[in-house]
């Protein structure tokens, strides 16, 4: 399988996130992708796609806000990385304001997704590598994967949160969308619920949303991933959302997974993108999943059973010793 990343993703390197009311070590740091690439043994760099196809899904004041962020917050007179601390949670519009304190607030939903200053590097040359990794599929690869850094699933069209600044598999279903693709599926297998990419495509009769995740109810990002989220208007249950309890183990999980792959048969899709989160890891630091490196591979496999062109985006994953090893059996369940 062609795998595709480019080193600029390792420039985003905020220092610490909040994280139980202190800041501690930033953990989507670069020595996850160093240990998956460790594994891995081609890897090409992506072409440059350009900005189009990342404006398919994000609005140009968001794309603006993220590409000056960070250089506003040295004007500002700031050290570090870029934190908010105000959020506009009723009535959010399209305000025009001078503060960059009040712009992290507008266009972002969590506080521990600082911008640094590679921040809109990493974040565009990680959705290049979701394109090229589409562009692969839609050439005639069965399947092809984009690690990408950062992650994207959390992420709206005008907002960051959750690690994530552009949203790589929502890209990517757009990307094949436009070369003619038309319904698409996105299967969400990260230890949190993609709330991002659910609103990107919660009106959306094209693409069925379809996500396994830590019950919201104890697990961030909290608000979004209930069960009766289920789509609204021409999307209208074209979202499935199935929500597990801390400690699934591969047995619930593969439960879960066949309710989510028979809605996908029925959908009668002609793309498949997967958000693969090995934060799913019974040694993730911050999840509580119990899958074991070994349970990957079949779970890729009742995947990839399902015979569709397949783009495989890399999200989270926190344990880094193994991350390499737990993407590695996952991709072998597609050989
Ligand atoms: C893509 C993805 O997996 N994002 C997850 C975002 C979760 N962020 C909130 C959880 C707080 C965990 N902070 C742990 C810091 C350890 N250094
Ligand atoms: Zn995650």
């Amino acid at each position: 399988m062609r795998v595709f990343f480019d080193p600029r993703q390792h420039d985003h390197a905020p220092a610490v996130e909040l994280h139980n009311g202190a800041y501690v070590p930033h953990a989507e740091h670069r020595g996850r992708m160093e240990n998956v690439l460790a594994t891995l043994t081609q890897v090409e760099a992506p072409r440059d796609c350009g900005v189009e196809p990342i404006r398919r899904v994000h609005g140009d004041d968001y794309l603006a806000f993220l590409q000056t962020a960070h250089q506003r917050w040295v004007e500002a007179g700031r050290d570090g990385d870029a934190h908010g601390y105000a959020w506009p949670i009723v009535g959010r519009r399209p305000l025009k304001l001078d503060r960059i304190d009040a712009d992290l607030g507008q266009f972002s939903f969590d506080a521990a997704s600082p911008i640094a200053a590679g921040t809109w590097t990493s974040a565009y040359w990680g959705a290049q590598s979701a394109l090229a990794a589409t562009e692969a599929v839609l050439a005639g690869d069965r399947a092809a994967f984009a690690l990408c850094r950062p992650p994207g699933h959390h992420c709206g069209a005008d907002y960051l949160g959750g690690y994530c600044f552009l949203n790589n598999v929502a890209i990517a279903a757009e990307a094949a969308l436009a070369a003619g693709k038309q319904r698409i599926v996105i299967l969400d297998i990260d230890y949190h619920h993609g709330n991002g990419t659910q609103d990107i495509f919660y009106e959306r009769g094209d693409v069925l949303f379809v996500s396994l995740h830590a019950d919201p109810v104890t697990d961030y990002p909290f608000f979004w991933g209930h069960a009766d989220e289920r789509g609204a208007g021409a999307g209208e249950g074209a979202t499935l959302n199935l929500p597990l309890p801390r400690g699934t183990d591969l047995v619930g999980y593969r439960a879960a997974l066949e309710t989510g792959l028979a809605a996908i048969r029925d959908f009668g899709a002609d793309f498949l993108g997967v958000s693969f989160g090995a934060d799913t890891f019974a040694g993730d630091p911050i999840s509580q999943f119990a899958l074991q490196t070994a349970d990957y591979t079949p779970i890729a496999a009742s995947i990839a059973a399902l015979d569709l062109p397949t783009v495989i985006v890399m999200e989270g994953g926190y344990a880094v010793d193994a991350l390499g090893a737990n993407v590695a059996a996952f991709l072998a369940g597609f050989d």
